[in-house]
């Protein structure tokens, strides 16, 4: 497969015009695909609006940062995969786990430090996981997850299955030496793993422009001879079809893609960052290119719900998100005991000096 590279000029906004021409290619997705998008996405930025305030209340501690803005980038690649299929990603991770299907409210939970977080409270915010679901965290490093997103694709290639790896990394990461160690063996051995970076322009307050001269990140796995794309992030439509292209060229044996989705934030890095290193024009662009207004549009225009059905997805959402509050609220803080229980130990370990 010959290496596919679009490189758009501009390095902040995607053009509405570009955004446009994707998005006549709807017309493959049906009914059930936009609703599913729909409510999928409804339910990540209405969980994750109700985590910020939770935050603000200290009901919510430690690291939190959330998702809002970049759904689509979720929704629309779980649309592409099958069950099976693997995903690690960084610290920004609270939406994957709910993309993927896990109940909001084991995220929740987990955001809360109880018990009954998807990973028992021991892990907080940046450390979601499910072994069900094959969603490998939740990691706090940046760009740590990137090898071991390699990792779980050359497992798969070893064990002979056909399944597929999304590693999902912020456009910080990609300037990490592991980034560039990982595509290079990815390549060479052709593993199975589709790298996914969230080009949302910062990292923490730094923008792409100020860090490198190269600013089409897609080009990057041009030094590996990997295929790539650059996304429009802020459309299921296009996220599911890139998606869609690396994953039929991984099953088959031909090996990873680097697909550059082009998306932004709306709320700060984190909770206690007040986002001062950008214009609110700029964010006000972006916001005119909401995924789930666009999604909604498409249901509204093609009469895929009625006001009524549509009513429906918002309060079952807003139920679910009011749920998961509850059974955090309730449930109850891990016992001093679990601190020495789920640490990996190697008994025959020859290197410990006791
Ligand atoms: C190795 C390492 N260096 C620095 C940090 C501190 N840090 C946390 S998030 C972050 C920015 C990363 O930005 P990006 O990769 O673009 O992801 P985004 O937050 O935009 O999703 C930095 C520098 C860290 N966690 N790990
Ligand atoms: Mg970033």
């Amino acid at each position: 497969m010959a290496t596919k590279t679009q490189v758009k000029k501009s390095s902040t906004a995607v053009s509405s015009k570009a955004s446009k021409k994707e998005t006549s290619t709807a017309k493959k997705f049906g009914k059930d695909t936009y609703l599913k998008w729909y409510e999928s996405m409804l339910l990540m930025r209405k969980f994750e609006e109700k985590a910020g305030q939770l935050y603000i209340q200290q009901k919510i501690r430690g690291f939190c940062h959330l998702y809002i803005g970049q759904e689509a980038l979720v929704a629309g690649a779980v649309s592409a995969l099958k069950p099976t299929d693997n995903m690690i990603t960084a610290y920004r991770d609270h939406a994957h786990p709910i993309g993927l299907g896990m109940d909001p409210k084991y995220v929740m939970a987990e955001l809360y430090g109880k018990e009954t977080g998807c990973t028992k409270g021991k892990g907080g915010s940046m450390h979601m996981f499910d072994k069900e679901l094959n969603f490998f965290g939740g990691h706090g490093i940046v760009g740590g997850q990137i090898p071991l997103g390699a990792g779980i694709a050359f497992a798969d290639k070893y064990k002979g299955n056909d399944n597929v790896t999304l590693c999902y990394m912020g456009d910080g990461a990609v300037r990490q030496g592991a980034f560039h160690e990982a595509l290079n063996m990815a390549m060479n051995w052709k593993l199975p793993v589709i790298f996914i970076i969230e080009n949302n322009n910062y990292a923490m307050g730094t923008s792409v422009e100020r860090v490198s001269n190269v600013t089409n990140l897609n080009v990057l796995a041009e030094g590996y001879e990997m295929p790539n794309e650059q996304v429009d992030g802020m459309s299921c439509e296009t996220v599911h079809n890139s998606i869609e292209r690396a994953v039929e060229r991984a099953r088959k044996g031909e090996g990873p893609t680097l697909l550059e989705m082009r998306t932004y934030r709306y709320k700060g890095h984190s909770m206690s960052d007040p986002a001062k290193y950008r214009t609110k024009d700029e964010l006000e662009e972006y916001k005119l290119l909401d995924p789930i207004e666009s999604a909604l549009n498409v249901i509204k225009q093609n009469k895929y719900a009625t006001e009524k059905e549509i009513e429906a997805i918002k309060k079952r959402v807003a139920d679910q998100v009011a749920e998961s509050i509850e059974f955090s609220e309730n449930s109850d803080y891990p016992d001093a005991s679990e601190l020495y229980k789920d640490v990996y130990k190697q008994e025959d370990y020859p290197f410990i000096i006791e």
